[in-house]
């Protein structure tokens, strides 16, 4: 028998599934990823936690005012591929890639960023719902995040959920503190309304995943996440953001930059090392 490529889906992305992520904004691929990546990735994220700067966002919400009782944290942190070779594999060589080319029908597709999405058990602080479109420096209809969980999420260890069909709103809104709806300062677009209100009426999907399920949003999609109530189950996440053929560079003022974002113009193509194209390879 001969040995599953690494790089490929462990099945090809569906015509129903693309046709999903088109009309939602938002899909859930069941068992695609290949098993030995999350088994890398596990050892990865803890080495990342150890020895990386990754954020503790719930001493962010405890200084901006939450009670602070509860014994989880959630840790985040971004652009990991940059310096740990484990995180620019699974970024760039995993089947990510060709499954966001798939979905987006995009012919190329350029890495934006990844981000570790942690909940430990007894996490009291939500996910606030958001587009991750107003975090972006880039523009156009092709920009995604695959969220890939490396431990059971579900509504009690802080799932996922996303606002159907919000890609298609046509409307931008200030991004926030991400464990906190007040926005970032100076940032431009619509306060968020609160989604969740009762009678507000949207159609909120929350999946349910295990390791090797994916689910793919397009960067427009209103999404959010409660704390982990759970009081032993991590809610480890890896979050990989790409972009395809018609995503440009578009300097949102007051979103936090990256380095090499003072040297880009409005307009350039985003292909250079920070911005790599990962599909074709
Ligand atoms: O993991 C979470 O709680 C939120 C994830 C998210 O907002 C994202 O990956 O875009």
């Amino acid at each position: 028998m001969s040995t599953p490529d690494p790089g490929q889906p462990l099945r090809p992305v569906t015509d129903e599934e693309i046709a999903t992520f088109e009309r939602d904004g938002v899909v859930c691929l069941r068992q695609i990823v290949p098993s030995p990546w999350m088994a890398r990735m596990e050892r990865a994220v803890e080495d990342a936690i150890r020895h990386q700067s990754t954020t503790d966002l719930s001493d962010l919400a405890r200084g901006l005012g939450t009670p602070a009782s509860a014994p989880g944290r959630f840790v985040a942190g971004i652009d990991h591929w940059t310096a740990l070779p484990e995180f620019r594999a699974f970024a760039c060589d995993s089947p990510l890639p060709a499954i966001a080319a798939a979905l987006m029908r995009a012919s190329k597709i350029n890495l934006y960023e990844d981000s570790l999405l942690v909940k430990e058990p007894g996490t009291v602080e939500p996910t606030m719902f958001h587009q991750d479109l107003a975090y972006f420096h880039v523009e156009g209809q092709q920009i995604c995040t695959a969220w890939c969980p490396l431990d059971p999420a579900t509504r009690a260890t802080g799932a996922v959920g996303y606002v159907r069909g919000s890609h298609r709103w046509n409307r931008m809104f200030k991004p926030n503190l991400f464990v906190s709806t007040m926005a970032i300062p100076d940032t431009e677009g619509e306060d968020l309304p609160d989604v969740t209100a009762p009678g507000s009426n949207h159609d909120i999907v929350y999946f349910e995943l295990g390791p090797g399920d994916v689910t793919f949003h397009d960067a427009r999609t209103i999404h959010g996440a409660d704390g982990n109530a759970s009081t032993a189950t991590r809610r480890r996440a890896i979050s990989v953001r790409y972009c395809g053929d018609d995503a440009r560079y578009h300097l949102r003022p007051g979103a936090p930059r990256k380095p090499h974002h003072d040297r880009v113009r409005e307009g350039d193509i985003l292909d250079c090392e920070e911005c790599p194209v990962v599909w074709p390879r």
